[in-house]
């Protein structure tokens, strides 16, 4: 379970969001999507989570050829043809663990959960395809009508910088933009004209459920978002193995340096990446940990039932949701399969 450890006014310049599709195995009828409120939450970047490394060989499946992308056959049609799915098999995986480093992260206890067959969005949402689904819809984002959003100093410019004076105090680096949204992610003088292909960011949780409904899609729950992370591996650190760097080779957009001060985008991306880049997971997913975190329909909470569940959808109610995978703000431990 992502903790949101810090509770900040709007929505922050390291989410996307990744949709899902589920197929009722009887009807074919797609399940619909979740209602929501305001989302809020940070990066919720950690360099203190826990270890439990079985000490298996890293990258054991995890290929470019392997899981090759569907099409879903009985959902409604994509808006955007190029987007295309992964099949998701059913089956039953472990989720959360029982050797937390952090209990108020949530990730614990580990338990059984069954999931059935759905499809998960290859890619994280682009800015390309945010913009055909503001152009078609008129579609203003929550960050645009609130007139601001939260944006990593590293980001901005000096000039920007210069001009505000607040910050959160538990993480001072995320400092609140006037003119902050998904067109101008690092600030009101950025735009996204070369950035088209990388994820949409400063989308709130409704945003992100609006999006979803005009694709005819919905977002995954926490349990599929993380049995698709896993890519159909068991008791690994990462959806690739063990090794953060298997064979000296990057997996992930995450951070590469003393955070915040340092970013030495040794993987390449000082901010984000392309949602096409690095190796997918074996279900054929990019960008699953790292890049931009990715909301989920649960709500957050930290107590979970120890018992064998059947698609939970996670608890009835909360004040926050739950977001999965880390971001290009954080190193390796919100990039385990179950942060
Ligand atoms: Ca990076
Ligand atoms: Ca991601």
């Amino acid at each position: 379970m992502a903790a949101p450890r810090l509770l900040l006014g709007t929505v922050l310049a390291c989410l996307t969001l990744r949709l899902c599709l589920a197929v009722c195995p009887e009807t074919g009828a797609v399940d619909p999507g979740l209602g929501g409120e305001e989302a809020q939450g940070s990066c919720g970047c950690s360099t203190s989570r826990g270890n439990r490394a079985p000490g298996e060989a890293a990258s054991r499946k995890y290929s470019r050829e392997v899981h090759l992308p569907q099409q879903p056959g009985n959902g409604p049609k994509d808006k955007d043809e190029g987007r295309q799915m992964a099949s998701i098999p059913a089956g039953v995986f472990t989720m959360g663990t029982d050797e937390p480093a952090i209990q108020q992260d949530g990730e614990w206890p580990a338990r059984k959960i069954h999931i059935n067959h759905f499809f998960m969005d290859l890619y994280e949402v682009s800015n390309r395809e945010f913009e055909k689904f503001v152009n078609a819809t008129g579609y203003l984002t929550e960050a645009e009508r609130f007139g601001d959003s939260f944006v990593f100093e590293g980001m901005l410019s000096e000039q920007v910088k210069s001009e505000i004076h607040q910050a959160v105090a538990a993480a001072p680096w995320w400092l609140p933009v006037k003119g902050a949204d998904w067109k101008h992610p690092d600030g009101p003088d950025s735009n996204i004209v070369d950035r088209m292909d990388h994820p949409v960011l400063h989308v709130s949780w409704n945003d992100a459920v609006a999006f979803c409904t005009w694709a005819g899609k919905r977002l995954p729950t926490e349990a599929e978002w993380e049995y698709s992370c896993r890519g159909g591996l068991e008791n690994r650190l990462f959806p690739w193995g063990n090794k953060l760097h298997p064979n000296g080779q990057h997996y992930a957009n995450i951070w590469q340096g003393d955070f915040p001060t340092s970013n030495t985008r040794e993987d390449g991306y000082k901010g984000t990446a392309p949602v096409t880049a690095f190796p997918p997971n074996s279900y054929g997913l990019y960008n699953i940990v790292g890049n931009a975190w990715e909301w989920t329909s649960d709500w957050w909470s930290i107590s979970h039932s120890a018992d064998t569940a059947q698609n939970p959808k996670g608890p009835l109610t909360g004040t926050d949701r739950v977001k999965k995978g880390g971001s290009y703000m954080c190193h390796k431990w919100p990039a385990h399969t179950t942060a």
